[in-house]
């Protein structure tokens, strides 16, 4: 199948081995500073940029026009974004695809409302991968991506919720929990692809929390990914923790990247999880 695979860069993904895969960045504009999240940029860089940056910091989304790039001329078109409810990076590729279709209606183009953002996108665009190269059409391929979508969660878990309520994007009442010192906000993605409070844990707690609340969301050894900002250790102490309740489970870690570490901030740990 000639097809593109195209994911914005809230997937914490900027290669995909084996797949035609473009990550389209979001960028970060911090006063004369701009992080555009693309393989080139210095994530540890931002983040310490910014511990020290107290002016206004806002994010913004890629374009119609730079979706339009990342479609080139495949025939194919599969696209992931952030979800609608805190970005407007839907609505840029949903209009990309409608331009495209209108110029050029023999090719097929379907944008996946992620819902959701970093590994839970993750997740769908793996499977995107697999069912593409097990040779099903294209209408084939969007039902059951699709159907995969509802069988996956996000989870997270965050220090500070400063960046996301500075930019509108949680009221600032929530983000008055996680302000108080040692206190985590532990949080899912909501079925409208809103941030949804479900708990609040002391950092040495925010492992297990997590896995409680995987597990009463339905995960019984799935696949597990997990991007975490600076925070490696707690991210190596989920992932022990998964594996010794369930041994088999294939669980990765990475850094987030940028869009996601502007948000998730120091010491926040965002999981996607099959359940
Ligand atoms: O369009 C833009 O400028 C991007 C705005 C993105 C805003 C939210 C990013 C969230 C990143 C933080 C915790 C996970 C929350 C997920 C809820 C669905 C990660």
């Amino acid at each position: 199948m000639d097809y593109q695979i195209v994911m914005d860069s809230a997937g914490d993904l900027k290669e995909l081995v084996g797949a035609k895969f473009t990550s389209v960045p979001l960028k970060i504009l911090a006063g004369d500073m701009e992080f555009v999240d693309d393989q080139t940029v210095d994530v540890a860089g931002m983040v310490a940029y910014l511990k020290n940056y107290t002016g206004k910091a806002a994010t913004a989304c890629p374009s119609v026009g730079e979706y339009m790039d990342a479609f080139g001329d495949a025939e194919n078109v599969f696209c992931v974004t952030i979800t609608s409810g805190l970005s407007g990076s839907y609505g840029a590729a949903r209009a990309a695809a409608d331009l495209v279709l209108e110029k050029e209606p023999e090719r097929r183009v379907h944008i996946f409302d992620s819902l959701s953002a970093g590994p839970e996108m993750l997740l769908l665009t793996e499977k995107l991968q697999a069912l593409v190269s097990s040779g099903l059409d294209f209408d084939e391929i969007v039902s059951q991506a699709t159907a995969y979508q509802k069988q996956t969660h996000l989870l997270f878990s965050l220090e500070s919720l400063h960046n996301l309520a500075n930019n509108g994007r949680v009221p600032s009442a929530v983000a008055k929990v996680a302000g108080l010192l040692g206190i985590h906000l532990i949080g899912k993605a909501s079925d409208e692809g809103t941030l949804q409070p479900i708990g609040k844990a002391r950092g040495k707690k925010v492992p297990s929390e997590l896995l409680k609340h995987m597990t009463c969301m339905g995960y019984a050894g799935g696949k597990v990914r997990i991007s975490h900002c600076e925070d490696l250790a707690e991210a190596e102490e989920l992932k022990a923790l998964i594996l010794s309740d369930f041994p088999a489970a294939e669980v990765k870690l990475a850094h987030a990247e940028a869009l996601c570490s502007f948000y998730a901030e120091s010491g926040g740990l965002l999981v996607g999880f099959e359940g």
